[in-house]
């Protein structure tokens, strides 16, 4: 793989990226944007003309769905479950569910908190989607039952990064009392990976 390009903001989906390549020791070239690009970084429309991140650039190759960059990162590596492995399903159903029902609710928060002007913020919008992301992040408490240590196939994998970073997330913009006992016990272990704390720290160093 050549060098890959990441278009960052701090804290954003994109740190799934940043963390998964810290996981399997690839060295990627760190862009790191402020937030909301769209507003704040107009030029990266011509890199991403959705104006997200993560952005992801890779020769003529440009993926801007952090779960997919994530497996693109885990290809070959102990962090993907193969087809045909045990857990192989729960694996994917989590890396969709990580962003499109866990990170989605918390979106809407910050949307409502922290991005709109202050006459537009919504604590009706806020109350009801921390409770949404509560159901929601029911099922993360589920996985763990019995003692289990990770999400799926009996090891740390990129589901748990991906899923990893919604309960980051979460705690980050006061939703962390919705997680579960073992919820939090296993984010703490997530957090405490090298990994996640390098990530954390060239986040740091570039912004
Ligand atoms: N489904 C995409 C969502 C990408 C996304 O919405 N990223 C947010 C940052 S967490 C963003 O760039 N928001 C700024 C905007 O939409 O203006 C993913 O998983 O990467």
């Amino acid at each position: 793989m050549s060098r890959p390009i990441l278009y960052h903001c701090a804290d954003a989906r994109s740190l799934r990226c940043l963390w998964a390549a810290e996981e399997v020791g690839l060295d990627v070239d760190l862009r790191v944007l402020p937030f909301p690009p769209r507003a704040l970084a107009p030029e990266y429309k011509e890199v991403n003309p959705l104006k997200t991140v993560p952005g992801w650039v890779e020769g003529d190759m440009l993926l801007t769905e952090s779960a997919a960059i994530c497996e693109r990162i885990a290809a070959g590596t102990e962090l993907e479950v193969r087809p045909g492995e045990a857990g192989y399903w729960p694996y994917r159903n989590w890396l969709h569910r990580s962003d499109a029902t866990l990170t989605f609710p918390l979106a809407i928060m910050i949307r409502y908190t922290r991005v709109e002007p202050r006459d537009r913020r919504l604590a009706q919008a806020v109350e009801d989607y921390k409770a949404f992301f509560g159901g929601r992040a029911r099922s993360i408490e589920a996985a763990l039952a019995d003692g289990r240590e990770w999400l799926c196939a009996g090891r740390f994998t990129i589901a748990d990064v991906c899923v990893g970073f919604a309960g980051y997330l979460a705690t980050r913009i006061d939703a962390g009392d919705e997680l579960g006992q073992a919820t939090q016990a296993w984010l703490e272990r997530c957090m405490a990976r090298p990994a996640f704390q390098r990530a954390q720290q060239r986040q740091a160093r570039v912004s």
